[in-house]
């Protein structure tokens, strides 16, 4: 066996590091201030929907099964949107519901107009877009255009011969020295390059190598992707969440990645010479022309760059997804254990780094990262339910819109996995391959890794009563494993029980969409060292409100800074009983919100 430090480098070394700024970026350029009425906006906020919302993310594989195939469907997301609703949220964000060979769960679409088999059919996404609309709510869909799929009628094309119409659809390169055109890897592991037999010729994919990447120096590419974002902005959909799109404009002449890129490439291919060209040009050209909301995920911007994308003066997104705060808790693709000044100084250096021409979002989970409870609350029993409450506190009072993935509203938790053969991500198998098939990490180590970072933790089947398969599916088997603590965990239960989870979180989703001081008001952290205890405010003109979260499993007793005094309790986690006066008797994992 190797030593566990070498473990834990190798692992590193499978790249995907969210740490800040290397100096390959572009100066912040913020053109001068726009004519817009200042008498319209909210602390110097234009007020705007999607700044005001609450987001919840569907995984349509998991979230519920209709026909008992075992595999979630778009008519099982329709029956539920009662119950999505009831929890408070307003926006659904849908991860691909594309035609897809499914290599890496429909992030790799074969054609972008067309409905995915298994969920069902155009019909069934009017269905669905209709029952949203009529409870005045809005969808946002998942745009995929960084890849496609290798069955998509471009690349079968591109790759038959170099001199094919589609040819220039993809990134084609011929060998160098006998191998592969420069050295960038694969987040999938292994080389981003593979040499495609009709030419000789080698393909980037920066993911699976089944997920070609689009060549976006191509003028046709980009109207293709202009045309079928309209194609479903037409439809109805109300804005789209944008798959890895700072990797869409590849560095001038693909150079080797540097040494120090190596085990976070992520960096390197990100904000390419032309990426701001190509976003204001797609903001001209569609997204301008609609009401919609952008989010895009950049993985591999820092929070420096964050501006030059979403700063409204400048006409490309409305918003990112920093990975800061769901990545501290990883080294490369390894657990490692976090604390929370940490995590308070990432919120504070996003809040400091912005301003009020643009807007933040916060998510602590989504469908390629753990369950949150497991990850940065405590999922073991007695502190689960708390601890779940005090996450989401806070994701519904700091400053940014909250982004939640579908069951951590009912505190779904990492399943136990002991072996590779239950799970399904193309990430985990191919790391598999890569590590412990070359006798690199043991499977223990492996494994024990999964149980904390794999992709496969929140794709779990959604957990909707104590009946067979949690209710997820009526047929013998779900597509992936039903959490066995399903029983225990699920939503019939929760809907019941007016101390659960989810009737927190739809009371807190009640106070920030009344509460224009969550939305709007400013943020400051009160104690950025404290290891135990996140208090912050929240102020909006003469309204100021007070989050005290205990992040630890042991009592505290805090106390305010000097000047403070706990007003009007206006929500609790645990007990009702106010503390009066400087000092707060908190319990274990207890969650606080008063009105100063
Ligand atoms: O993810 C982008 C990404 O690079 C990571 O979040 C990545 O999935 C993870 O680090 C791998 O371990 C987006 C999608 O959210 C993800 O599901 C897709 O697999 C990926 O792009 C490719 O489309
Ligand atoms: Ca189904």
């Amino acid at each position: 066996m190797i030593p566990a430090r070498n473990t834990f480098l190798l692992l590193a070394a499978l790249a995907l590091t969210s740490f800040s700024s290397p100096a390959l970026d572009e100066p912040t350029k913020v053109p001068s201030p726009s004519s817009t009425n200042p008498a319209a906006t909210v602390n110097g906020y234009q007020p705007k929907w999607w700044k005001e919302a609450i987001v919840y993310q569907v995984y349509p594989r998991s979230f519920k099964d209709s026909n008992g195939d075992g595999i979630g469907d778009l008519k099982g997301i329709t029956s539920e949107l009662d119950y999505i609703q009831g929890l408070g949220v307003n926006v659904i964000w849908l991860s691909p519901h594309f035609d897809s060979p499914n290599a890496d769960n429909g992030y790799d679409i074969r054609d972008y107009r067309k409905v995915m088999t298994e969920f069902g059919t155009m019909s069934d996404f009017d269905e669905l877009l209709k029952g949203v609309k009529q409870r005045n709510m809005k969808l946002v869909i998942d745009l995929v255009v960084n890849h496609s799929s290798d069955e998509h009628k471009w690349f079968v094309e591109s790759r038959k011969s170099k001199d094919n119409a589609y040819r220039d659809y993809y990134i084609w390169r011929p060998a160098k020295d006998d191998n592969v055109p420069n050295n960038w890897v694969s987040f999938f592991s292994g080389p981003a390059w593979k040499q495609d037999p009709a030419t000789g010729e080698y393909y980037l994919h920066l993911f699976a190598d089944k997920q070609p990447d689009l060549n976006w120096d191509n003028p046709k590419v980009r109207n293709e992707v202009y045309d079928l974002m309209k194609f479903w902005l037409d439809k109805g959909v109300d804005g789209f969440r944008m798959d890895v799109i700072p990797f869409v404009s590849k560095r001038e002449g693909l150079p080797d990645l540097p040494a120090d890129y190596m085990t976070r490439p992520q960096f390197f291919y990100a904000m390419g010479p032309h990426l701001h060209e190509y976003l204001k040009e797609m903001n001209h050209e569609v997204l301008s022309k609609y009401d919609v909301m952008t989010v895009g995920e950049a993985f591999g911007v820092t929070v420096e760059q964050t501006p030059t994308l979403v700063d409204e003066r400048r006409n490309e997104l409305n918003m990112i997804f920093n990975f800061d705060a769901v990545r501290l808790n990883r080294n490369g693709e390894a657990w490692r254990d976090w604390t929370l000044p940490e995590l308070k100084a990432i919120y504070t250096n996003l809040d400091q780094t912005s301003n009020v021409h643009m807007w933040n979002t916060v998510f602590l989970s989504n469908h390629d990262n753990p369950r949150v409870v497991s990850a940065f609350g405590d999922d073991s029993a007695p502190f689960r339910a708390a601890s779940a409450k005090v996450l989401a506190t806070m994701l519904l009072t700091l400053k940014g819109t909250p982004f939640i993935y579908q069951g951590d509203e009912l505190g779904m938790t990492n399943y136990p996995f002991t072996s590779i053969d239950q799970c399904d991500d193309i990430a985990v198998k191919n790391a598999w391959k890569a590590l412990v098939l070359t006798n690199t990490v043991s499977p223990d180590v492996f494994m024990a890794n999964v149980r904390k970072v794999s992709r496969d933790n929140s794709r779990t089947p959604m957990q909707w009563d104590s009946s067979a398969n949690g209710g997820f599916t009526t047929g013998a088997k779900a597509w992936l494993a039903v959490n066995p603590n399903y029983k225990d965990i699920n939503a019939k239960q929760e809907l019941g029980d007016p101390n659960s989870i989810y009737n927190y979180f739809r009371q807190m989703a009640e106070l920030r969409r009344k509460t224009p001081a969550f939305v709007y008001g400013d943020y400051k952290d009160l104690d950025p060292n404290n290891a135990k205890v996140f208090v912050y405010t929240r102020t909006l003109g003469k309204e100021k409100y007070l989050v005290v979260l205990n992040f630890s499993e042991g009592a505290v007793a805090y106390d305010l800074p000097a000047g403070l005094k706990a007003g009007e309790l206006v929500i609790s986690n645990l007990a009702k009983l106010t503390d009066q006066g400087g000092t707060l008797h908190l319990k274990p994992w207890e969650a606080r919100v008063y009105k100063l």
